[in-house]
């Protein structure tokens, strides 16, 4: 059993298309609370986090757009990550991507109080580790992954307060990748899992060697779900659909082995945009989704942990 903290995020700063703000109420809609509470654990819905006033930042790259607001969600949701990160599980329910500039830094400033290292998984069609000078969109939900390891540029955001080692993040799924993004990801130790590593491997044995070195290190693990992580047909409410992505299967079975492993600490879920949404149907397979992370399954099995 698990506290879950439910914590909106309706997060719209990001990119440029508007509905990503609507996330936070799809999810409930679509249940969220009570999928949660019918697998045995409490749930604290607490509402949605609300921006502290705007500054007056600006960075030399003219594409990048409504730093201030992207700055007032980052500081908001990072000090709301650290507190609920000390009394639960935190879910954030998204908003855009950018999001995880401010929740991550949160978890990892708790994850550095307690000593323990902290592993990030990103599912997600992209790999997200623009900076702020090199992001051709201007689009900050495409940067947060430079900024939680550490990465220079972002001369006007706060600090991380403990950079992700390199080796302790793993890219998942990844099918789109801009020039900046893989230069960076040549020059680092980011695991990177993209499709093609998966339409070789299968999604399991990769996920399990992750999971791996999270246990045998004694991490902590951060999950940052991106609704493009699955395949378009399955999930259409997303501004950013990249075909190919996980099926419906797939995307299971990896929520499956993250349950089994015991190791989630806090949890994104980034990218819904309702306004684009079929009757439901991407709000509820991603909560559904959440259904299989916390420990929803067909039939008890003996893992291989026990
Ligand atoms: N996401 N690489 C593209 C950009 O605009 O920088 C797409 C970013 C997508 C962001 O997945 O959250
Ligand atoms: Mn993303
Ligand atoms: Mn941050
Ligand atoms: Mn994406």
């Amino acid at each position: 059993m698990t506290h879950c903290i439910l914590i909106g995020a309706p997060v719209d700063s990001g990119q440029q298309r508007p509905g990503c703000l609507m996330g936070p109420a799809a999810y409930r809609v679509a249940r969220i609370a009570e999928v949660l509470a019918a697998l045995g654990h409490t749930v604290e819905d607490r509402g949605d986090v609300v921006p502290g006033a705007l500054g007056r930042e600006s960075c030399p790259n003219p594409t990048v757009h409504s730093l201030p607001e992207t700055l007032a969600w980052t500081r908001a949701l990072a000090d709301a990550s650290a507190r609920a990160m000390a009394e639960g599980l935190p879910i954030f329910l998204g908003g855009d991507h950018s999001l995880s500039l401010g929740s991550i830094h949160g978890v990892a400033a708790h994850a550095a109080a307690v000593g323990r290292p902290l592993f990030v998984l990103w599912l997600d069609a992209h790999s997200d580790i623009h900076s702020l000078s090199s992001t051709e969109s201007g689009n900050l939900h495409g940067t947060p992954l430079a900024y939680l390891a550490g990465r220079p540029g972002f001369e006007p955001f706060p600090p991380f307060p403990a950079p992700v080692a390199e080796a302790n993040i793993c890219l998942f799924g990844i099918r789109s990748v801009d020039p900046a993004e893989h230069a960076a990801l040549e020059r680092s130790d980011i695991i990177v899992n993209d499709m093609r590593v998966l339409d070789e491997r299968g999604f399991a044995a990769p996920m399990r060697e992750f999971l791996d070195r999270v246990q045998a290190a004694g991490g902590m693990l951060h999950v940052s779900l991106d609704v493009d992580f699955l395949d378009p047909s399955v999930a259409p409410a997303v501004g950013t659909t990249v075909p190919g992505g996980a099926t419906f299967r797939e995307a299971h079975l990896v929520c499956e082995l993250i349950h089994e492993s015991g190791l989630m600490c806090s949890l994104d879920l980034v990218e819904l945009n309702p306004f684009l949404d079929e009757r439901g149907r991407t709000a509820r397979m991603m909560v559904d989704l959440v259904g299989s992370l916390m420990g929803r399954k067909v039939f008890d099995r003996p893992t291989r942990a026990g």
